[in-house]
């Protein structure tokens, strides 16, 4: 397969890089695009000194794939000609994610809904990913009625420049170029993206709209507060689920130990339980702390943690890709 990997010198494009690697995918050429001030520069691939091309340069390659991780605006701009030039875009952004046109996939959940037409293929956002691999197999067995999610997000979703401004005030440097209207460290903001509709953010609407779509239910209410909170390995989240029907909190951890993908870290005498410092690096999404909700029937409360820039984007988006190979649809 010809990949290109649009955003190579990004965050999530290094992590890309990363995983087509330790996943053995099946790459005869990687073609890394950025933006023009990085064109020229190179980039390691098995070893290999690969020179990061242009925008056009790829297009005219007709790569079978191209992996997308370079924000909304370039996805809206350059995704269709890939696609018009018969490059199947894999689009880690938010660009095309609720067009009723485009499927929002994660593999575990939906990915056989993909056909050779889809050119354009949504991957979701990170805290909406991990957030349905749990959903998902409770949504099958117990149907889900109302979902409150609150976010503890990584400042690795934001990107390079914020990571830069924790370490820096980390290290006391108080005049640290700033990403986030405050400080991070020793703090943590109700704020992750802008603020949009209703006084919610960006980031909350994301994860009130895209799990409806992934999981071809619009049945279930939800509702979501993100917070960025000063912490590098993942995305935390504390979820609480009603649902139709009641359970039996034994076979609610049975069904999450046999979903793929999904790790059960749950003996609190022990003092075990998901943690973004033991997600880091990895491509599982991690729950715990898995108890009854006591003020109301067939309700639960659950904490969920995943590698944001892992199985919420560059291993989510590689998986896709392996899908599309699998199944002969690029
Ligand atoms: C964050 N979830 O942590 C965001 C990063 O729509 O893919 C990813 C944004 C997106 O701020």
């Amino acid at each position: 397969m010809k990949v290109a990997l649009v955003g190579a010198t990004g965050m999530v494009g290094e992590v890309m890089l990363k995983v087509l690697e330790e996943r053995n995918f099946p790459v005869t050429k990687l073609i890394p695009v950025a933006s023009e001030k990085s064109v020229g520069k190179t980039i390691f691939f098995k070893n290999e000194a690969i020179e990061v091309v242009s925008m056009q340069e790829a297009i005219d390659m007709q790569p079978h794939i191209a992996l997308f991780s370079a924000g909304g605006n370039t996805s809206l701009e350059f995704a269709p000609k890939f696609a018009a030039a018969g490059t199947t875009v894999i689009d880690n952004s938010s660009a095309f994610r609720m067009d009723a046109d485009k499927k929002l996939v994660v593999p575990e959940i939906n990915a056989e809904e993909l056909t050779p037409e889809d050119k354009i293929i949504a991957n979701p956002n990170c805290s909406t990913i991990q957030l349905v691999m749990v959903l998902h197999p409770l949504n099958k067995k117990f149907g889900l009625k109302r979902v409150v999610v609150s976010t503890y997000q990584s400042v690795t979703g934001t990107g390079k420049n914020a990571v830069d401004q924790l370490n820096a005030e980390i290290s006391g440097d108080a005049d640290a170029a700033k990403v986030y209207p405050y400080e991070i460290f020793k703090n943590a903001l109700p704020h992750c993206d802008v603020f949009a509709e209703d006084d919610y953010t960006k980031e909350e609407i994301k994860l009130m709209t895209e799990p409806k779509k992934i999981l071809g239910d619009d049945s279930f209410n939800l509702t979501a507060t993100a917070v960025r909170v000063p912490v590098q390995g993942g995305h935390s989240e504390s979820v609480n689920i009603e649902f139709e029907n009641d359970f039996d909190i034994d076979e609610i951890r049975n069904i999450l130990s046999e979903t793929p993908g999904v790790t059960v870290l749950d003996d609190v005498q022990n003092k075990i339980y998901p943690m973004p410092l033991y997600a880091d690096g990895k491509d599982e999404v991690f729950v715990g702390r898995i108890r009854r909700d006591r003020s109301q029937p067939n309700t639960l409360n659950l904490w969920i943690v995943a590698d944001n820039l892992r199985k919420g984007a560059a291993t989510n988006a590689v998986q896709i890709a392996e899908y599309l190979v699998k199944q002969d649809l690029v």
